[in-house]
């Protein structure tokens, strides 16, 4: 009998809030083909600016896993996904010359100022590893989910907007979740229930800085 992590109880639990964040409707409209290029074209410009703040977070994971973990697992994970913003944000930039956006006029918009603060208050040292560790995993799965949910059978996602969604919907970034989810699996079990307590709050908190964030594409700054 396979025991069910902590995480996939988390999600049961705050399956509403969740799914605020995974079927939101930014992510409805791409998935039926509604979306607004103006919209998109918020989302990826402000998303350039929280992944460009994204990177110094990876690497405070990554210094914690490297410190605290007694699993190499945790850092070789990690190390992956901290490789891949490289191509991400080159990705951005092709992007954007797609777009006709210019990355140096995007002013950041007080959900991303608010979200890319949390990541800078989770790099301190004296933020636990596990409680970070949820913070990251918590930030990949929500766009894994509302992504993949653009690409499944049936979905209507504008053709130039594919290519965006199979970033983050495609099978390996899913890979790369469960692997991140399953390292943490693993710190929980052996978390204090402070701890616990403390990253189920970061849990919520993360999901709904998501939700805040996926709001700035229809202009609720
Ligand atoms: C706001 N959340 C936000 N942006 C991203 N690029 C991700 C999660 C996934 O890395």
């Amino acid at each position: 009998e396979k025991k069910i992590g902590l995480t996939e109880t988390w999600l049961r639990k705050h399956r509403p809030i969740y799914d605020a964040a995974t079927r939101h409707p930014f992510i409805l409209s791409i998935r039926d083909g509604t979306v607004q290029s103006h919209s998109f074209k918020t989302w990826l410009a402000q998303d350039y600016l929280f992944v460009r703040a994204f990177v110094p977070f990876v690497a405070s994971v990554l210094i914690k896993a490297c410190k605290e973990s007694d699993d190499s697992d945790d850092v070789e994970v990690i190390l992956g996904g901290m490789a891949s913003l490289k191509d991400e944000i080159l990705w951005f930039k092709r992007e954007a010359n797609k777009w006709g956006i210019s990355f140096s006029d995007v002013v950041p918009q007080k959900a991303n100022i608010n979200y890319c603060r949390l990541l800078e208050s989770l790099m301190s040292p004296d933020v636990d590893y596990t409680v970070t560790l949820t913070a990251f995993w918590a930030i990949e799965v929500v766009y894994q989910e509302s992504f993949a949910h653009c690409i499944e059978e049936g979905s209507k996602t504008p053709p130039e907007l594919k290519e965006t969604c199979e970033r983050w919907g495609n099978e390996g970034f899913g890979q790369y979740c469960q692997s991140l989810q399953k390292i943490l699996n693993q710190r929980l079990q052996k978390a204090s229930d402070d701890e616990l307590k403390k990253a189920e709050v970061m849990l919520l908190s993360i999901i709904e800085h998501e939700v805040h964030f996926w709001n700035m594409s229809r202009g609720n700054v």
